[in-house]
């Protein structure tokens, strides 16, 4: 077998296909151990090993706190994944062309090393173009400047992405698990490039070229939007598929289905076989290349939510919730697909100017773990598939088994087998998968073993995946119709929903000693074939000890839902109690374990047969050793204490807008000056271009004056970009003409409108006049079509008084004044206020008016709210917080204003009234100081008046642990 693979490696070097196994040259990496990145059809091989990618996304560009990054993925390696996929986002590292930073929140390197630190393998994923409902797609503000075609092989565009991988290789490449001295494991080029022309395979073949003239060695892959078969290996044969300088193919799917916007929920959708159980069967076909592993390098986690939604993420988290899970993962699983990267499973926050036009400020996703770090039940799930994956080894080898028929045609089976173990799989699912029947029956299992009638239960939207013939810690097991979740030496843990029964069988040379510890259940051997049947139903905790005559002892953990939740692994541990278990260190007797809790929580812990002492976060803790082999702590661990929030009661207040009003002096702004743009929105004939990316103007509020003289006119039309549920306000000679914004609740909102202005009477005289524009750039478009949609104007595109392009109008343009050296590009605006240093924590504000909320009235414009709070939080408490603004219960209502949140400087979100659904903001901890002092400062854009004014605002607990 292994002869077999070797040849098979090198042989696909020699054609240049790149399958990368990986020794480093050069003195430098004499030092640094080596390892091997190999893969075939069956799955990824990493240093001879088969593994299971088992991959969760997160997006450290919609975390800004680094210490909370480690936060995450040590929560994501607790609930079960090996490999984290990670975006990069082009725009959030550079403000201009040929500027790059990765410092503090952008330090890529620290993200890396935190990542091999956790103990998770990397696939780095940075685009260029990445979609990811971030700001352009992740093309950087400045590039919607370029006249080539964005996503080709246009030389201003390949210059730019030259620059881009330039800049990010050089540290992926730096943490390549190949150099040891890192853990990436794969790198993505682009992302579901759909149009398959010469430009793009040329562009695609640059991307590829240059990653390795960067020194990427590990494999390269690209990402299919659907399973297409667009950018196929070479070496694959699937007839129908596009070829691509690629070494594996990859594809996404969101089958799943989400919540609607309205709130009204869809019925369950069916599990799509994507791999070897579908159309084109045994040989792999189905997965669209026949000699890479099954990999969808992202399977939906959860869904976005849009602009005007009533907040569908709470509903999202358990329509994909642990129903989803068992069904959708369990069928790829069952597929085939060794590579599985689930899209989100921290979504985090779309903060500063993020934010693409389909989205608002949190990221949500109704992931596993949701936007304020807390663990839903839906990760406990997770858990369970993701310590199966990377326990049950020969799962990383299977084929498609002999067809298996339930008794009850309500039923599926998809059944796969390893051939070097003889092992089985069989997926049981409801047929359609979409059912949620109760549904008792058997089906037949045949193994070197010999031939079984399984009994099985699926009630609602349930799989299972159960093994027969497999070596359970030096103990055969034939078949369980419980599910393994983990196993280690001398323990085996496995899982039943509350209330089913439930059998296991293994086998013996002689009758071996049989113990229930805890719970009940039945146990017989058969010495005619050796079989030890235990029989019991899933309540709890039950605990079987096996003592076979020669042979390891076993002891069976047999648990519910609820209590496979409370266990962790943790590298050769099984830990049990608390909310959460981070990390186990063992050196000379001694074991100390890092973890959370929230309510006081016993401990118990196997694998630790050395282990005389155990420190909990540094803290002693006594323990006694217990029958079956585990410790158990003597008292539960401390919860967490609850931690009281002040309250936002004084504030101070002042009102901007001042470029409204006739007299204001913008002899500093720039003037409209270009006749050309490279947008795909052009100034009408005659008038000089007005959108602000070409003055350099790319995220948050823009103002425009317009100076003319003579008679004013009637009517003022604007047509103008402002991406999703944009804002436009404007003036005329300082009086208030009105505001206009952009419908939202649609999937592809609208992003840009001619909207009109009727110049009141009194104002239609003749003199010198100035006509004062403020628009909010909620974000460039995506440019998933290959079309150059992020190149849609933003700010003002043109304006006609009467219907007619007037003939003598100077325009002046102000956007954010620079960028913030610690917060990014993606921080600020040009309101005012930014400008000025009002959203800063720094800014003096005591010659400003108090105020106290909810506000009785507002202004037409802008103003801002500035307080400052103290936080006492215990250094031992995690304590994740949010503000929340006006009444969550409703998610929008009829007051026409908007604020952009700052905290201690950083633009967290934008809360939008009449818009909605959100108004509670996550504030990570490192952007919130939890022991010491905070200023928020809001600026409100208002219609003005009562009705329009700012309402409650308080701080609020996202969750509370103890660590
Ligand atoms: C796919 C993208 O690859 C990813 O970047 C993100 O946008 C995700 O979906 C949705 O959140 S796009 C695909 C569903 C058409």
């Amino acid at each position: 077998m292994r002869l077999n693979r070797v040849r098979a490696f090198l042989g696909a070097c020699a054609l240049g296909l790149g399958l990368a196994a990986v020794v480093p040259a050069g003195p430098a990496a004499a030092a640094a151990p080596r390892h091997t990145i190999a893969f075939d059809q069956y799955s990824m091989i990493i240093d001879g090993q088969r593994t299971y990618v088992w991959s969760g996304e997160m997006h450290p560009f919609r975390l800004p706190s680094p210490a909370l990054w480690r936060d995450v993925l040590q929560k994501m390696k607790a609930i079960g994944f090996n490999t984290v996929s990670v975006y990069f986002d082009w725009g959030y590292h550079s403000p201009a062309q040929g500027v790059y930073d990765f410092t503090g929140v952008r330090d890529m390197d620290q993200l890396l090393d935190i990542a091999d630190e956790v103990g998770l393998y990397v696939i780095a994923r940075p685009g260029p173009y990445i979609n990811a409902e971030t700001d352009g797609g992740g093309f950087p503000g400045w590039l919607t400047t370029q006249a080539g075609r964005a996503r080709s092989d246009a030389a201003d565009y390949l210059a730019a992405t030259d620059e881009w991988q330039s800049a990010i290789d050089a540290i992926i490449a730096r943490h390549q698990l190949s150099n040891g001295t890192g853990s990436v494991i794969l790198y993505q080029i682009e992302n579901e490039l759909a149009a398959t022309g010469t430009a793009q395979r040329n562009y695609l073949q640059h991307l590829r070229d240059k990653a390795r003239a960067d020194g990427i060695q590990v494999p390269i892959f690209h990402n299919d939007r659907g399973r297409n078969g667009y950018w196929v290996p070479a070496s694959s044969t699937v007839p129908g598929t596009v070829p691509g300088p690629v070494d594996l193919y990859a594809f996404d799917g969101y089958p799943g289905g989400s919540c609607h916007t309205d709130g009204s929920v869809g019925s369950p959708s069916n599990a799509p076989d994507w791999g070897i159980q579908g159309a084109g069967g045994a040989k792999g076909g189905a997965s669209a290349s026949n000699t890479t592993p099954g990999f969808a390098a992202e399977f939906g986690g959860g869904w976005f939510d849009y602009w005007g939604s009533v907040g569908t993420y709470p509903c999202t988290a358990v329509r994909e919730g642990p129903g989803y899970e068992r069904v959708f993962y369990g069928t790829n699983i069952a597929n085939r697909l060794t590579i599985q990267n689930i899209y989100m499973v921290s979504g985090g926050t779309s903060w500063g100017w993020l934010p693409a036009p389909v989205v608002y400020s949190s990221y949500d996703y109704g992931a596993a773990i949701d936007e304020g770090r807390q663990l839903r039940p839906k990760a406990q799930t997770l858990k369970t598939l993701g310590y199966f994956v990377q326990s049950v080894a020969p799962l990383t080898k299977v084929d498609k088994g002999a067809d298996v028929a339930a008794s009850s045609p309500a039923v599926r089976i998809e059944h796969t087998v390893n051939a070097d173990t003889g092992t089985n799989f069989y997926l049981a699912v409801h047929n359609p998968s979409s059912a949620t029947t109760d549904d008792s029956f058997t089906f037949p299992i045949t193994t070197a073993d010999g031939s079984y009638t399984v009994p099985l239960r699926l009630t609602g939207q349930d799989a299972k995946t159960l093994v027969a013939d497999y070596d359970l810690e030096g103990n055969h097991l034939v078949y369980s119709t419980s599910e393994i979740e983990t196993h280690l030496p001398g323990v085996a843990l496995l899982h039943g929903r509350d209330g089913e029964a439930g059998e296991t069988v293994l086998r013996y040379p002689a009758e071996p000693a049989v113990r229930f510890l805890a719970g009940s259940g039945e146990s017989a051997y058969d010495p005619a074939t050796g079989d030890l049947r235990l029989t019991y139903t899933h309540h709890g905790l039950i605990k079987i000890q096996i003592t076979a005559p020669d042979g390891p002892a076993l002891t069976l953990l047999i648990a519910d839902e609820d209590t496979a939740a409370q266990f962790w692994r943790v590298d050769d541990l099984l830990v049990r109690g608390p909310e959460l278990v981070r990390t186990a260190k063992v050196r000379g007797g001694r074991l100390a374990l890092t973890g959370d809790t929230k309510a006081a929580a016993p401990l118990e812990i196997w694998g630790a047969p050395a282990v005389h002492r155990v420190t909990w976060n540094d803290r002693p803790v006594a323990v006694r050793p217990a029958v079956g082999g585990s410790l158990v702590a003597v008292r539960d661990l401390a919860g967490a204490r609850q931690i009281t929030l002040p309250e936002l009661t004084t504030w101070r207040y002042a009102a901007e807008s001042p470029e409204a009003t006739p007299g204001f002096d913008d002899s500093g702004w720039r003037t409209a000056d270009q006749t050309v743009t490279n947008s795909t929105t052009k100034p009408p004939a005659g008038q000089v271009v007005l959108t602000a990316d070409d003055y350099g103007f790319h995220h948050g509020d823009v103002w425009y004056r317009g100076h003319f003289d003579g008679a004013a006119p009637t009517t003022a039309s604007v047509t103008w970009g402002g991406g999703g549920a944009g804002l436009m306000q404007a003036w005329l000679d300082g009086t208030y003409l009105g505001q206009k914004v952009l419908p939202n609740a649609v999937a592809t909102p609208p992003t840009r409108a001619t909207d009109t202005f009727a110049i009141p009477p009194e104002l239609q005289v003749t003199g010198s006049h100035v006509l004062s524009i403020m628009v909010r750039n909620n974000g460039h478009n995506e440019d998933g079509g290959v079309n150059d949609a992020h190149k849609e104007g933003r700010g003002v595109i043109g304006a006609t008084f009467d219907g007619v392009v007037p003939s003598s109008v100077t325009w002046r343009i102000q956007g954010a004044a620079g960028v913030d050296p610690v917060r990014g590009p993606l921080n600020n605006g040009g309101l005012y206020g930014e400008r000025n240093g009002w959203s800063l924590p720094g800014f003096k504000d005591r010659s400003w008016s108090t105020r106290s909320l909810p506000d009785n009235s507002a202004i037409s414009g802008t103003a801002w709210y500035r307080t400052t709070f103290g936080l006492k939080i215990p250094a031992d408490i995690d304590a994740s917080l949010g503000l929340t603004i006006g009444d969550p219960a409703v998610p929008h209502n009829a007051r026409h204003y908007r604020v952009l949140i700052f905290v201690n400087g950083w633009n967290m979100g934008q809360y939008i009234a009449d818009v909605g659904p959100q108004h509670t903001f996550a504030l990570p901890t490192g952007v919130l100081n939890p022991r010491g002092r905070n200023t928020i400062a809001l600026a409100v854009t208002s219609d003005g008046g009562e009705a329009n004014a700012l309402e409650t605002v308080h701080l609020t607990t996202l969750g509370v642990a103890r660590r």
